[in-house]
Order: C-alpha cells, then structure tokens, then sequence
C-alpha cells in the first residue's frame, strides 16, 4: 500500500477492510500483522496493554508493514483520540457511546476547526501519511474517522440521536458488551441470534443515516455474516489469540508431545 492510500476513502468507496487487533504491546506484532497481509491493525487501548510511546511506535511500524492505522482509546478518554490522531491514527474508535452528548464530544476531539476543537500539531501524521500541513488541514477531516461504539442497551435506543451528530463517521459494534447490555449481566453471548439480530439492525439504521459501520469479530464466520449485513470494517484476529494458535499448531507438528491442556488465549 502506498502512503497515500486512505482507510477513509476505502469505507467510503464501500469496500470492506479487516484489521486484526493488538492487546501486546510489542510494536513489532502490528509490523508482522501487517506484513502478513492485515490491510489495517487496530491498537487497543482500553482493553490492551498499550502505554502511550508504544503506540507511537506501533503506528510507525504498522506503516512499515503497509497497514491502515487505527485505535480504541480508554472509555471517555476523547484527549488520547486526539493524541493519537497526531500520531497518525487514521480512525479512532471510542468504547461505551451511549449518548449524543458523548457522540458529539468525541466526534469533535479528533476533528478541526469549525466540525470540531481539535488543537493544531500533526507532526508524525503528516510524515506517516506523506502530506505537507497544508494538505493534511485540508484532508484531515475527511481522511480522520471517528467511530463510536454501540455495545449498550441504551446506545441502541439512542442510536438515531448518535447517528445524527454530524461529525461521527460512523460507528463499531462490540457484540459481546452488547450481549450483556441486553441480558443485563446474565449471558456473554457475542454470536447469540438476539445479538445477531441487533447487530443486523445497527448497520441498516447506519447505512440509512449515509454512515460508516464497524463491527468487533472473532472468526472469518463473523466476518461473513457482518459483511451481509452492510458492516464495511471488521475486526479478525486478536494477536494473544493468533499467537496462542500459531504456537499450538507448530508444537502439534511433535509427534511425541502431548498436547497442552493449558487455558487458551480468550478475548
Ligand atoms: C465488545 O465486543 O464489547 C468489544 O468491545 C470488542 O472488543
Ligand atoms: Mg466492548
């Protein structure tokens, strides 16, 4: 991928993007995702392991590898969106959005003046992204996404309200939070038909509202059935979970060793 290819303009164009999804910090895991043929990686840092600085090399090597660049930042933390976008991040996903309100102060942490209050100095975006500060004021806005997580029962009640703040691109599912939104507490229930269900109806409410939709998925099942469903960027491999596989399978090829029956990397 040439620096001047946009995960925006991608989504936009209506073409799905899978980006696999980082917990380790190790800036090296989104290089290797991404060479290994990942179009984006998403840094997580709400439930993953990230500091600040390793982000920073994370993007950086993500762009080595040739991969679109993407964050989920802490919940109701908009000023590290809005330090991430400085790094290069080209998307930011914001967890638990359950409001207009929070919709719109997100939205407008990670976009400039007048769509938002995002303050001047995209040093490393501009160099990841190839752009001189006159291109990239210029683009930013458009070429930035914002996307707000629906994983509550009252983000779905409200989601006509988020999906009217201007500024949002869009949005990202998070079935398993829904999941226990909806059965308050009782199931963990990602792939349960209600959720399915539910999740079907996010990405035609968004599509209807001209918006972007995003979704959290596990398997190349998922994946599948998100795509049908009108949900354009999805989530596919998790890196313990990868890393977990790949190192079962190659001690498999040991004819004389037993397979482990420790607990298995889980999300
Ligand atoms: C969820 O499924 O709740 C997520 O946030 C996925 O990471
Ligand atoms: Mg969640």
């Amino acid at each position: 991928m040439s620096e001047r290819s946009f995960l925006a303009d991608k989504l936009r164009a209506g073409q799905p993007v899978i980006t696999s999804w980082c917990l380790l910090s190790a800036p090296m895991v989104p290089e290797l995702l991404a060479r290994a043929g990942y179009e984006a990686v998403t840094l997580d840092l709400q439930h993953g392991m990230f500091d600040f600085d390793a982000a920073v090399d994370s993007f950086a090597l993500t762009a080595l590898g040739g991969a679109h660049r993407i964050a989920r930042i802490p919940v109701g933390d908009n000023a590290m969106g809005s330090r991430l976008v400085d790094m290069g991040a080209e998307c930011i996903i914001a967890p638990m959005i359950n409001s207009r309100a929070e919709a719109e102060a997100f939205a407008r942490s990670i976009k400039y003046p007048p769509a938002g209050e995002r303050s001047w100095s995209p040093y490393r975006a501009t160099m990841l992204s190839g752009q001189s500060n006159e291109e990239y004021l210029e683009n930013a806005n458009r070429q930035t996404l914002a996307l707000a997580m629906i994983e509550t029962r009252e983000a779905v009640e409200a989601l006509d309200d988020i999906l009217s703040v201007p500024e949002l691109d869009g949005i990202f599912v998070g079935p398993s939070d829904l999941s226990l939104s909806l059965s308050q507490g009782s199931a963990l229930d990602p792939d349960g038909e209600e959720t399915a269900r539910i999740c079907g109806e996010i990405a035609a409410k968004t599509r209807e509202a001209g918006k972007l939709a995003g979704i959290f998925c596990l398997s190349g099942e998922k994946v599948e059935q998100a795509i049908s469903q009108g949900y354009r960027l999805m989530s596919h491999g998790v890196d313990t979970m990868l890393l977990d596989h790949a190192a079962r399978s190659a001690l498999d090829e040991i004819s004389w060793l037993e397979p482990s029956d420790g607990p298995k990397a889980g999300y």
